[in-house]
């Protein structure tokens, strides 16, 4: 069963993921990122490698792409609020 991150982990895995252009989302418990690419088809293939990891996870961003800019914000619905889950596709979105 997935669980909320704890305070502990919270500094752990966060951490790295915060000073790689990842933010807390003010008021609530998710972070979010804006990835930019050269132009719309590279954003589209990005989106599109992510979603199949995404899915392997069984664990889906919600994401907002405008033309070369694609906005992430990770949370777990199961759970209310970050993750493991969350840590994961944050850190595997930052390889693609
Ligand atoms: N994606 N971000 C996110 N959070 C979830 O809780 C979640 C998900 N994708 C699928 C999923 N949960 C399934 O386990 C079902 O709860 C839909």
């Amino acid at each position: 069963m997935t669980e909320k991150l704890s305070d502990t982990a919270r500094k752990t895995v966060l951490a790295p993921l915060l000073d790689n252009g990842w933010s807390m989302v003010e008021g609530r418990d998710a972070i979010v990122k804006t990835f930019t690419f050269e132009d719309f088809t590279q954003a589209f293939a990005w989106m599109t490698r992510a979603a199949l990891w995404a899915e392997k996870w069984d664990h889906h961003p919600e994401w907002f792409n405008v033309y070369k800019t694609v906005k992430v914000t990770l949370s777990t619905h199961d759970v209310g609020g970050l993750s493991t889950l969350d840590a994961k596709l944050a850190r595997k979105m930052d390889s693609l």
